[in-house]
C-alpha cells in the first residue's frame, strides 16, 4: 500500500526556490516523508485525493530552518569571560592567556557524554521550537581524539532524540590543546593522518572545518587539513577572516569548500573568489554582536559577486551565546543591510548549499523532504522583522507534525 497523501492548505506558500516564488493562496502536498506537490491552492490536479486535509488557515508556510554554523555541543558556559569583555579585556587577549575556547575544552573533557547530551539538548530544542528542522553541529571543544569523538558522538545523539536532522562537523582545527603546545604542526599531521579517517571511518564525519585565524592556524595548515579531507572524499568548509585578514577565503574557493564563515575581514577579492567558486559564504550576525565587532562583512561586494549568502546562529559559550535563528535573521537585516529575502533564502536554500543537502531541502518542491514550518505571520518579510518575537505556530518534520 502507498504511503498516505496529506493537503496542507489555505496558507501563503514562501517555496524559497531559486525565484523565491510565491504563492499567496498556496497548498502543499505530501506523501510519507515527501513533498508530492506544490502551487496555488486552485491549481491542484484534481487526480489527488488526500487521505487528510490539514486547514492551515492562513498565515506562511516556508521551509523547515536550517541553522547551518553552530557549536551547540557544549558543557559549562564563559559568562565569567563575558564580565570581563565588558570591562575592556578583549576575547584575542582572553584566548592568549589560555582561557576561550580552551576554557570549554577542559569543561567538555571534564562531562561525561550523558552530561553534554543533556546540556546541548536545551539548546536544539530552543532552535526546533523557531522552526529549526535542520542543523549543523561542530566539534571542536574535545581537542582530543576521544573528546572530539565524544562531541559528535553526542550531536548525533541529539540527532535522534528530536525531530531534527544534525549534519556533523569536524572541527578539531579550532584551537591548539595543550598537549601540542609549540607544534601546531604535528597537530594539524595527526588530525589528519589518523583522527579524521578514524572518526569518517565510525561515520561522525560529514564535513570538515579549520580556524584560520591569527589566534587559530594558518591558511598553510588549513591546506594541509582539506589535502587529507580530499583524500577520504569529505566536504570541507572554513572559518576565515573573522577576526582579521589571513586569505583563508581564498584557499576554500581554490578547493570547492562547501562554505566560507564568518568574513568580517573578508575584501571584494575574497567575495569575488568565493561567488567564483560557488563557496556559500556564511554570516553570523550575533558572534560580531556578541564581540562588539565593527568591521562589517563586504555586504555590497558579495552581493554584486553574485555569492550565495548564509545567515546561521554559531551558537557557542564564547562569541555567540544565544539559540535564536530569528534573533540571528533580525541582526543579519539591521546590522549587515540585508533584506528580508535574501535573510530567507540564507536560513533555507543557501544555507542548504552550505551543508550540501540542497538535493534534499532548503526549498519546498515535489520530491524533497516535507519539512516545513508554519508561521502567524501576514507576510514573509516578517522573519527578519521581529526581535525577540517567535511567530512559529507548527513545525512539520518529514511529513509528521512535530511541535
Ligand atoms: N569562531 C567563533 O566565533 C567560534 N569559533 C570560531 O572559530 C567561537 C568559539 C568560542 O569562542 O568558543
Ligand atoms: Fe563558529
Amino acid at each position: 500500500m502507498s504511503e498516505s497523501l496529506h493537503l496542507w492548505r489555505n496558507v501563503g506558500i514562501a517555496t524559497c526556490d531559486a525565484a523565491m516564488t510565491r504563492h499567496e493562496r498556496g497548498a502543499l502536498l505530501t506523501r510519507g516523508s515527501r513533498i508530492e506537490w506544490v502551487g496555488a491552492e486552485q491549481d491542484i490536479p484534481a487526480a489527488y485525493r488526500p487521505d487528510e486535509s490539514h486547514d492551515l488557515r492562513g498565515g506562511w508556510l516556508t521551509p523547515g530552518l536550517i541553522d547551518c554554523h553552530t557549536h551547540l555541543v557544549f558543557a559549562g558556559t564563559r559568562a565569567t569571560e563575558y564580565a570581563q569583555r565588558l570591562r575592556g579585556r578583549s576575547y584575542e587577549e582572553i584566548a592568549r592567556a589560555g582561557g576561550g575556547i580552551l576554557s570549554s575544552m577542559r569543561a567538555v573533557r571534564g562531562a561525561s557524554e550523558q552530561q553534554l547530551l543533556d546540556e546541548s539538548l536545551p539548546r536544539l530544542r530552543a532552535l526546533l521550537a523557531e522552526g529549526v528542522t535542520t542543523v549543523e553541529i561542530k566539534s571542536g571543544y574535545g581537542l582530543s581524539l576521544r573528546d572530539e569523538a565524544k562531541m559528535l558522538r553526542v550531536a548525533r545523539a541529539l540527532g535522534r532524540t528530536l525531530p531534527v536532522t544534525v549534519s556533523t562537523t569536524l572541527l578539531a582545527a579550532h584551537a591548539l590543546p595543550p598537549e601540542y603546545a609549540g607544534r601546531p604542526d604535528a597537530y594539524i599531521d595527526d588530525i589528519a593522518a589518523e583522527w579524521l579517517p578514524k572518526l569518517h571511518g565510525e561515520g561522525l564525519v560529514d564535513a570538515v572545518d579549520i580556524f584560520c585565524e591569527n589566534i587559530g592556524f594558518g591558511v598553510e595548515q588549513a591546506e594541509r587539513l582539506f589535502d587529507a579531507a580530499g583524500r577520504l572524499g569529505i566536504p570541507v568548509k572554513m572559518h576565515a577572516e573573522q577576526l582579521s585578514n589571513l586569505g583563508g577565503s581564498l584557499l576554500a574557493a581554490r578547493r570547492g569548500a562547501l562554505s566560507c564563515d564568518h568574513l568580517e575581514y573578508a575584501t571584494g577579492k575574497e567575495a569575488e573568489a568565493l561567488a567564483g567558486a560557488g563557496t556559500v559564504a556564511v554570516l553570523l550576525p550575533v558572534a560580531f554582536f556578541c564581540l562588539a565587532e565593527k568591521q562589517l562583512p563586504p555586504l555590497a561586494a558579495l552581493r554584486a559577486a553574485g555569492a550565495d549568502m548564509a545567515v546561521a546562529t554559531d551558537c557557542n559559550p564564547g562569541s555567540a551565546p544565544g539559540c535564536s535563528l530569528l534573533l540571528a535573521m533580525s541582526m543579519a537585516t539591521r546590522l549587515f543591510g540585508l533584506t528580508c529575502e535574501e535573510v530567507l533564502a540564507g536560513v533555507t536554500r543557501h544555507a542548504a548549499r552550505a551543508l550540501a543537502m540542497q538535493d534534499e531541502r532548503g526549498s519546498l518542491a515535489p520530491g524533497k523532504a516535507a519539512d516545513f514550518v508554519a508561521w502567524s505571520i501576514r507576510e514573509p518579510e516578517e522573519l527578519g522583522y521581529w526581535s525577540g518575537f517567535n511567530p512559529c505556530r507548527a513545525v512539520v518534520k518529514g511529513g509528521r507534525l512535530v511541535s
